[in-house]
């Protein structure tokens, strides 16, 4: 019975999920975005606190140059500590972009008051989260932010048990981790 499920069930994917300055200065708007990630099924595979420097926040919205918000969003990245989680879960990238809703707040707060932006969003360039939007965006973006962590490696070896279920939630640590029997 366990070998039909563990046969069928679909693989678990990765994306990266940041908590955007806005969000980090308040403790307990910080509190409330981890727990929503548990409460939400997703497997922490790491989580990282960090600050950028002008220029990582250049080169991760290298994409937006020239728009109209490109200069606020890059000092606003690079203006105090964020956090950035790898997550995992069937269907992540989806699942953890619909929870974050609408990129636009005015919109988020009409349409989808239920999700992170539509909750704590301030403005469209204050808006919580970031999540990637692909597969291959969420590979690319775990590199920039961890980049000592193997995607590759990690469906390889870690997925399957991941998926089987055989880890813990390290509550000091605050991310989840092999059961020790798993443990290579
Ligand atoms: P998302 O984060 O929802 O994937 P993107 O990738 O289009 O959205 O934009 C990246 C970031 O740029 C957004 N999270 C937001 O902070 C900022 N941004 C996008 N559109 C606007 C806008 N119209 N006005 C201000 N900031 C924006």
């Amino acid at each position: 019975m366990v070998f039909t499920t563990l046969r069928f069930a679909k693989s678990l994917q990765l994306t990266l999920a940041v908590i955007k300055p806005d969000a980090v200065a308040h403790p307990l708007i910080l509190e409330a975005l981890h727990h929503k990630i548990l409460e939400n099924h997703f497997t922490i595979v790491q989580c990282r606190d960090l600050v950028w420097r002008r220029e990582d926040s250049e080169s991760f919205y290298a994409e937006h140059a020239g728009r109209f918000f490109y200069q606020r969003l890059v000092e606003f990245m690079s203006s105090g500590p964020m956090r950035a989680y790898i997550l995992a879960r069937e269907n992540a990238v989806r699942g953890w972009r619909e929870l974050m809703g609408p990129t636009r707040v005015f919109q988020a707060r009409y349409t989808a008051p239920e999700t992170i932006r539509g909750i704590y969003g301030l403005t469209d360039t204050r808006n919580t989260t970031h999540g990637s939007d692909s597969e291959e965006s969420a590979a690319r973006e775990i590199a920039f932010f961890f980049p000592e962590f193997s995607v590759k490696q990690w469906m390889e070896k870690e997925e399957p048990l991941f998926r089987a279920g055989c880890v813990v939630y390290d509550q000091q640590k605050q991310i989840h981790t092999l059961k020790e029997e798993f443990l290579p």
